[in-house]
């Protein structure tokens, strides 16, 4: 991986080792605290939440999974889950390493295995493997012979590869009720062994086991607590008795399950999502804490914008007046034309060309748009706006840069291959053109003339022709060709546009402009329009005659 990329994959994290951040926390002359978390998406939220550090629990992991907190799931499964909480965070994890999966050899496989997937720090507990959890009859649990699990502890600290990854030992001699002097013999060996902090477990709904060890120990090296059972302690206690660090071990897991629990009764009750759908998150926060944005900024930089299919934008905010009764329940764009509506048409030219991000502008009857797999915006001052505005909303709901537009009239019926010939024209903005424009001057419509830096002629094969004014009134002298009510903006310059638009739609007289407007400020800007010359393949329906004559088209 370069380190463009690295860079940009880390974008806005520490730059500190996480087994530097661990130890710091370890060691900080403040109480700090971390938090559990079993896979990725829950190693995101704690992180989120502002922890500094998260507890890969044993308990929590295991559960996860549908399996008990006894060494059913592998120790490789666990390092999966490991490895998919780090990609997923900055701050670095503690895991729960149990009695470490075997003896001393089984220790430095894991340690050197948690280096490599960049987990700062173990806990090691002294019991027996198989474990169980220290609160299922924690009473009858054996404990490891002292100097066997010092090995342990001296073993995994000596394959350690960075300086800076710690080994924290925990001692289990309160949960297996055997008291203080037990729980000092213990830790004194394992400190002796190396280890960088002791976790001093208890299973008492009180903290009376853990104060108490503490001030035996006094400072001899850090201490780190579990008070999953005695929860109800003031946290100052913790502080003022000078504990390192506090593990909130299980309680993500736990919300996780009351509220899994909650909603599928719900759901499975009430045979219906209206009443949870307020209660739960949202579909596009799974996006965001998945990083979809990150993606999204990624295709922007590295794929080629042709693979990118356009999104269309279909205006069709209009009447259509002179449809007459046609037009009185609906707009024109639902004028029945053969078999379907002309939206319809135009939908399934798209859908041909391989475009499926359409966005309907509606206005006049939009109740009336009922067709399926499209998105819709509304402009309801289409009476007293022009195509600016519906353009503008039309863009504004079409989302994101990361996409060409096509814009098209919801009264123009055309072949696939005219948004494929947009597609696949490489400039950012382009018209097409169609040169047989007499033919439409014939019969007495309005229509938009172009006249372009050269005009279609076989003698200028190969050679590009921009756009150099498009208007109804031009000189037929100067017109090249009629333009057909397409225009692509390219990804790149959908920002240009959208703020050519806020500016001439400010001015309250622009406010019923239409596109040739923007298109020839375009030009004025010194934006290049270019214009792609064509014959016949569309239809742009201003009539009833066209009505029945575009059943055939
Ligand atoms: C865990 O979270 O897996 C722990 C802490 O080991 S406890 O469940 O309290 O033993
Ligand atoms: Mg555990």
């Amino acid at each position: 991986m370069n380190h463009a990329c690295m860079d940009f994959l880390d974008k806005g994290k520490s730059t500190m080792k996480k087994v530097s951040q661990f130890k710091a926390l370890l060691q900080s002359d403040q109480l700090e605290f971390i938090c559990e978390a079993h896979n990725g998406l829950s190693a995101k939220i704690v992180e989120e939440a502002g922890f500094k550090g998260i507890w890969g629990s044993g308990l929590s992991i295991s559960a996860q999974f549908g399996v008990r907190d006894n060494n059913e799931a592998s120790w490789t499964q666990v390092l999966d889950v490991l490895e998919f909480m780090s990609d997923a965070t900055s701050v670095p994890i503690l895991l729960d390493g149990d009695t470490g999966y075997g003896n001393f050899n089984n220790v430095q496989r894991l340690v050197r295995k948690l280096e490599q997937r960049d987990i700062a720090a173990v806990c090691l507990e002294d019991k027996l493997f198989p474990k169980s959890n220290s609160f299922i009859g924690g009473k009858q649990q054996p404990l490891a012979p002292i100097d066997e699990f010092a090995g342990k502890i001296k073993a995994g600290k000596d394959a350690q590869r960075d300086d800076d990854f710690c080994i924290v030992a925990r001692v289990e001699a309160f949960i297996a009720g055997w008291g203080l002097a037990e729980a000092m013999r213990r830790a004194e060996a394992y400190h002796a062994a190396g280890a960088d902090a002791i976790l001093i477990h208890s299973a008492l709904a009180v903290p009376d086991e853990i104060l108490a060890f503490k001030r035996e120990w006094a400072d001899r090296s850090p201490v780190v607590i579990v008070p999953t059972k005695y929860y109800s302690t003031p946290t100052d206690i913790y502080r003022a008795q000078g504990i390192s660090m506090v593990i909130w071990a299980n309680h993500v897991l736990r919300s996780a399950i009351s509220g899994m629990q909650q909603v599928t009764r719900r759901i499975y009750e009430e045979q219906s999502l209206i009443r949870v759908e307020s209660d739960i998150a949202t579909v596009n926060e799974i996006f965001r804490l998945q990083g979809a944005g990150a993606l999204e900024e990624a295709e922007k930089r590295y794929l080629p914008s042709a693979q990118r299919m356009p999104h269309a934008v279909v205006l069709a905010a209009s009447r259509g007046v002179e449809l007459g009764e046609l037009t009185l329940d609906r707009p024109k764009a639902m004028v029945q034309v053969g078999t379907a509506p002309i939206l319809g048409h135009i939908v399934a030219a798209y859908n041909a060309s391989g475009i499926k991000d359409i966005t309907v502008v509606r206005g006049y009857q939009k109740a009336a748009i009922t067709l399926p797999n499209l998105a819709f915006v509304d402009n309801d001052d289409y009476a007293s706006t022009g195509e600016l505005v519906s353009l503008q909303k039309g863009l504004a709901a079409a989302g994101g840069d990361q996409h060409d537009v096509i814009v098209s009239y919801g009264d123009v019926l055309f072949r696939k291959y005219v948004p494929e010939i947009l597609h696949e024209t490489a400039d950012a903005l382009v018209i097409m053109v169609d040169t047989d424009w007499r033919d439409s001057a014939n019969r007495n419509r309005i229509a938009d003339y172009v006249h372009g830096s050269l005009p279609y002629s076989r003698q200028f094969y190969g050679r590009e022709a921009f756009l150099e004014r498009i208007a109804a009134d031009l000189p037929e002298g100067e017109i090249h060709g009629e333009w057909m009510g397409f225009l692509k903006i390219g990804a790149e310059k959908l920002p240009l546009v959208r703020e050519l638009l806020a500016q001439l739609l400010a001015v309250p007289e622009n406010r019923g402009a239409k596109i040739p407007q923007l298109l020839n400020l375009l030009v004025e800007r010194g934006e290049r329009v270019r214009v792609v010359y064509t014959t016949g393949h569309w239809l742009d329906i201003d009539s009833l005659e066209d009505v029945t004559n575009a059943g055939a088209f």
